[in-house]
């Protein structure tokens, strides 16, 4: 984050609800096992342990079915991850109010991001600030409560952070949206039928394995990050474990052949380390059940330490190039 020191406030959400599988609820602990605040606190960073959330009983969802034209007798859990969106939004807003505050959520699945996108999304409207997310991930997570087929809700974050409709009674009404505009997908290879229109039509840049093959990773993340910085902006870093290759990272519940790198996850985060642009990050879908040794958890820590300034060789950064 170029060298500005930051104070990187750690918030665990055991949530596992939203997976097909059980076993991320035990993420924050294993990051915490991996030695994620020394990893951070070793690069000068200022870093609390702000411990782990809980999800509030949300009286806009009493029931875990849909009624009437909304029907979907596929979901799962749905007023429980109603009830962790809440208490996910506000400490989101919460913990992003200071200048050098750097919130990082240890997931915890990936319906998360129902709460930190819409309370991150909020901050950057207080402060008149455009908001953009970067999402790293083999998936899009653009279903609607209405489409999910696997009810999943681990696949929905994108679609309701997004104002997707269908989630009006259900979730909480967001406090603010992400403007699909300011979003950028990488690592993409598992879309559903019901999710490939509606993302080709929302306005969201999705630059999926092909495009890193043929283009390089460089020149796909490069022009958002020039994108972001030109206008000001705030920008979220959501990564899902299952951007990276099953080979690297085996704790996760859905394993997708064709992922990131090694080598192509670290430059990312060392890019954005050069940009400094990150104000705040979700790791998500660890699942320490599944996981082989702590491999996939001490592999995030590594990136999230990428991400916040660790390197090998001190190279010339972009400004001092320019
Ligand atoms: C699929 C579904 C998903 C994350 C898997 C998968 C969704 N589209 N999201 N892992 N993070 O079940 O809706
Ligand atoms: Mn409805
Ligand atoms: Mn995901
Ligand atoms: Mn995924």
């Amino acid at each position: 984050q170029g060298e500005r020191p930051r104070h990187c406030r750690l918030i665990g959400v055991p949530l596992e609800e939203g997976a097909g599988r059980r076993g991320c609820a035990m993420g924050p602990a294993a990051f915490r096992t991996a030695g994620i605040v020394e990893a951070l606190a070793a690069l000068g960073h200022r870093v609390t342990d702000e411990g782990d959330l809980a999800p509030r009983a949300d009286p806009t969802a009493r029931t875990d079915r849909l009624s009437g034209p909304h029907d979907n007798p596929a979901l799962k859990h749905l007023a429980r991850i109603a009830g962790w969106t809440a208490a996910i939004a506000d400490a989101a807003f919460a913990a992003s109010a200071g200048p050098d505050d750097l919130p990082v959520f240890l997931g915890g699945d990936h319906a998360l991001a129902a709460g930190t996108l819409t309370g991150l999304a909020r901050r950057a409207a207080a402060e008149g600030r455009p908001f953009f997310v970067l999402w790293l991930d083999a998936h899009p997570d653009f279903h609607t409560l209405e489409t999910t087929v696997s009810g999943n809700l681990h696949g929905v974050p994108m679609a309701y952070a997004t104002g997707r409709s269908g989630f009006a009674g259900h979730f909480p009404e967001p406090a603010a949206l992400v403007d699909p505009a300011h979003i950028c997908m990488i690592g993409i290879r598992s879309v559903d039928a019901a999710e490939r229109g509606p993302l080709a039509a929302s306005g969201i840049t999705v630059h999926d394995m092909r495009r890193i093959d043929e283009h390089g990773m460089v020149a796909l993340l490069r022009p958002f990050l020039d994108r972001v910085q030109a206008a000001g902006g705030r920008l979220h870093l959501s990564l899902d474990v299952d951007f990276l290759d099953p080979a690297i990272a085996p704790g996760v519940g859905t394993t997708v052949p064709g992922g990131a790198s090694f080598r192509e996850a670290h430059l990312v985060m060392e890019m954005l380390h050069e940009a400094g642009l990150v104000d705040s990050v979700d790791l998500v879908e660890l699942n320490p059940f599944l996981d082989e040794r702590g491999r996939t958890a001490l592999l995030m820590v590594d990136l999230l330490a990428s991400l916040l300034g660790r390197r090998v060789m001190d190279y010339p950064t972009r400004s001092d190039r320019s």
